[in-house]
């Protein structure tokens, strides 16, 4: 036990101890709790904890102690000159001082301004009430008239500072010796018995336990299970997404993307410099109904009559949405075409305007389901249940515009929080030029819907600026520390 336990017992023999901070001034409060504690946990002492604010003088306010305030500084300077101080000149008699002085010298009344000079307008030495009052809180740590004290804390003179101290006396088992207590019940002490007459440190059940160093999930990671769940409760196959580069084909050609389609150029897409380009789909009949449909029209669509690139179509691209994968996912489903649900949570790359938002990059959330018979009704009422399913439980659609669906419709939600409609997602039927030029039967319907991930989060988790979220700038400490997630509760 250490050498201040020991000295607290001895003092403690003679008198209660009614402030450490007085018998013991040289011990920091910190190191004193310690001793307190080890001795409390035996019983040998009790303690009360007392915290009490004081105030310190800053260094300027300590030369003011010993050279008096500016203000009465500039009073000498200007009283030891007949014809006053010239203006000009404060600063070159008195440096800073100078200046920080004029003001409180002003408003006390003790100079006024003649000309360009500065004249006294007391007749006798004033009281130095700042450098009084200083001395004052230099003694004792305080000053009975708040208002003086506001004032030399706004002129930054003073600061506050928490002293802990503590009150001390005997407790139940008080003794000048401190007895070694056995921490470890060993083996030996079972077998010789020993253990019955040691005397063994008390359990502190109240101890908490060592923080462990352990790893934390994302929130993205959290909000992408809770999703995840959801789409599984509701008969979803998830879709391998584990390949950020693909081919114009898959990315656009394939979607009914025309090739001087905006979202093709480079301002909006990642194009891959090496390799140059991707090979051709292995399905020869779908490569050529795409770039038929594209050129000439198919399937009761007049196409968009241009001349259809198969280069441009094998440029590489960084996946600008996950229906990419989507649609390779159709393209399977079109060798055994049945009613099927698939979803995707992935990372997708625009090469976009980034702002508090929005990032070159984000995880989109999409779902698509393929069935005979389907409706826009359906796809409405798909999309109520969905989000009713996270809390969101007012939806209303506007008419929207998707090269690859038709009709297709935005998503929102009434925002309690904001007070207003938030765009949550977009949705559509995917177009017969898409559907039958991968050879699916013409009275299947797909309907395909997306939203991102770090929206909801970020609404989640109350996040204004997504940099809070992801990237380098992110706050291990929150990742750390933030709370599970569940999406039922109202999230909007
Ligand atoms: O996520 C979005 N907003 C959102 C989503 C959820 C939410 O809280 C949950 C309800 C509980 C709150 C907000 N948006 C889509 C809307 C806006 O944030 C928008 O500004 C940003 N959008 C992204 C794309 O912008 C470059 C979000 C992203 C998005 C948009 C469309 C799709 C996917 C992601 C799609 C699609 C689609 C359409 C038809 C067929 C297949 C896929």
């Amino acid at each position: 036990m250490s050498d201040l336990a020991h000295k607290l017992l001895q003092a403690l023999d003679k008198a209660p101890v009614a402030d450490t901070s007085v018998a013991f001034p040289d011990v920091e409060s910190t190191v004193m709790l310690g001793a307190l504690k080890s001795l409390a946990s035996r019983s040998m002492v009790t303690y009360e904890t007392k915290e009490e604010d004081y105030w310190v003088l800053t260094a300027e306010a300590e030369e003011i102690v010993e050279k008096g305030s500016h203000e009465m500084r500039l009073l000498e300077e200007v009283t030891k000159r007949v014809e006053g101080l010239k203006l000009s000149d404060v600063a070159k008699v008195l440096g800073a001082s100078g200046k920080l002085g004029q003001q409180k010298a002003f408003k006390n009344g003790w100079v006024k301004k003649d000309g360009d000079k500065l004249v006294a307008s007391v007749t006798s030495t004033p009281e130095d009430t700042t450098a009084d009052d200083l001395k004052t809180i230099q003694a004792t740590g305080t000053l009975g008239d708040a208002k003086e004290l506001a004032e030399l804390k706004k002129r930054k003179l003073v600061n506050k500072v928490k002293k802990v101290t503590y009150s001390v006396a005997k407790g139940p088992e008080f003794a000048l010796e401190i007895q070694k207590l056995e921490t470890d019940l060993t083996s030996d002490m079972l077998q010789n018995g020993s253990w019955k007459k040691l005397p063994f440190k008390p359990y502190n059940f109240n101890a908490e336990g060592a923080p462990t160093a352990a790893g934390a999930l994302h929130p993205l990671t959290k909000v992408r299970e809770e999703f995840r769940q959801i789409f599984f409760a509701m008969g979803f196959t998830e879709m391998a997404t584990n390949q950020f580069v693909d081919s114009g084909f898959w990315n656009f050609d394939a979607l009914f993307v025309p090739q001087q389609h905006p979202a093709r150029d480079l301002q909006d897409t990642f194009y891959i410099k090496d390799p140059v380009k991707a090979d051709e789909p292995e399905d020869k009949e779908y490569w050529a109904k795409v770039k038929q449909v594209h050129q000439d029209g198919a399937f009761g669509s007049i196409g968009y009559r241009y001349p259809w690139s198969a280069d441009e179509s094998l440029r590489l691209v960084l996946r600008t949405h996950t229906t990419a994968v989507s649609t390779k996912v159709l393209h399977q489903l079109a060798k055994d075409p049945k009613p099927a649900r698939f979803f995707s949570i992935d990372r997708v790359f625009r090469n976009e305007a980034v702002d508090a938002t929005h990032l070159a990059e984000f995880h989109q959330i999409e779902g698509v389901i393929a069935d005979y018979g389907l409706s826009l009704g359906d796809l409405i009422g798909f999309m109520n249940r969905f989000f009713t399913r996270m809390g969101v439980k007012q939806l209303r659609f506007k008419p929207a515009y998707n090269p690859y669906t038709e009709p297709s419709l935005e998503i929102f939600a009434w925002h309690s929080g904001l007070n207003k409609w938030i765009e949550i997602g977009n949705s559509g039927m995917f177009r017969p030029e898409m559907l039958q030029a991968m050879g699916l039967p013409e009275g299947m319907q797909v309907h395909g819907f997306g939203l991102s991930l770090e929206r909801p989060t970020m609404i989640k988790y109350g996040l204004s600026n997504i940099r809070d979220l992801v990237g380098h700038k992110v706050n291990l400490s929150f990742i750390e520390n933030n709370a599970a997630v569940r999406l039922d509760e109202d999230l909007v």
